[in-house]
């Protein structure tokens, strides 16, 4: 796929594709939701939000959040399927046993069909915990099966997994081990293997391995990568790009996001899809 290749746009006037985020709201407008909304938009989707935490924090750490009652994580997600209708949809915070149990009844429910990325939101880049130690469970057997695609990073790999990756074996091993959970595809990413000039993450569905690598962005400013990786992949689905080629497509989108990125108060930035508006 060649670079700057971007996502099919409606024309103005013209109803844009949608995509659900279901996740925390980050008072600091880098992660959670806020990233969400970010690159949903400047790639032309239309973004449907059902809010399962409102975090308290800024760029220097996590102070604190507030769950939302799980009713109303699961009647976000019913009002705005039945009206609206949506082409993808994504989850990142997910906060405790109660608010995912709610959410895969109301995806079983409303989700049949439509492509869904899990993003395994466990801790803050600050290591501020996001979701219950005891939700680690409920996220393995009531998400990842019903997943299209998941993808942890190293610290969520060791929480949902216990394998600690420190090169491509162990790597391997970790996707084997998530993809047996349920999802049609596991991603472990790489980003934060240390040692290494690019970041490689590696897919498994079952049967064969995908690489993607790109090279490794400097920066300190990475807060919401993640969430802006899950995002694309959800946008690119959401268009019926096969689940290769949204990938591609969305690590190739955070690299720019993360070449982007820029300071912000006294902690991390985030990373910016921003340069979209420089096209
Ligand atoms: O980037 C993971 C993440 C997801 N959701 C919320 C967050 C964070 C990281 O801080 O705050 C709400």
């Amino acid at each position: 796929m060649p670079r700057r290749s971007f996502l099919p746009l409606a024309p103005p006037g013209g109803t844009p594709t949608r995509v659900l985020t279901i996740a925390g709201s980050d008072s600091g407008g880098g992660a959670g939701m806020q990233a969400d909304i970010r690159t949903c938009t400047l790639l032309g989707v239309h973004t449907l939000c059902a809010v399962t935490a409102v975090t308290v924090q800024n760029t220097v750490g996590v102070k604190g959040f507030h769950p939302i009652p799980p009713e109303v994580v699961a009647a976000q997600i019913a009002a705005v399927s039945d009206d609206i209708g949506l082409h993808a949809a994504k989850t990142g915070m997910l906060a405790s046993t109660e608010i995912i149990a709610a959410v895969a009844r109301s995806w079983r429910e409303h989700g049949a069909g439509v492509p869904l990325v899990v993003d395994p939101v466990c801790a803050s880049m600050h290591g501020d915990a996001l979701l219950d130690h005891a939700a680690l469970d409920s996220l393995r057997t009531e998400m990842f099966p019903l997943a299209t695609l998941v993808t942890p990073n190293l610290h969520e790999v060791r929480l949902l997994v216990d394998i600690d990756v420190v090169d491509s074996t162990t790597q391997a091993e970790a996707a084997r081990a998530l993809h047996a959970l349920g999802p049609q595809w596991a991603m472990v990413k790489g980003g934060h293997l240390q040692g290494s000039a690019s970041s490689t993450d590696l897919l498994f569905d079952g049967n064969d391995f995908h690489e993607f690598e790109s090279p490794r962005v400097n920066t300190t400013h990475d807060h919401g990568a993640g969430d802006t990786l899950a995002a694309a992949t959800a946008c690119a689905l959401a268009h019926g790009y096969p689940l290769l080629d949204a990938v591609a497509f969305a690590k190739q989108w955070v690299t720019e996001g993360l070449r982007a990125a820029y300071p912000l108060g006294h902690g991390h930035g985030p990373v910016s899809p921003l340069f979209r508006l420089h096209e």
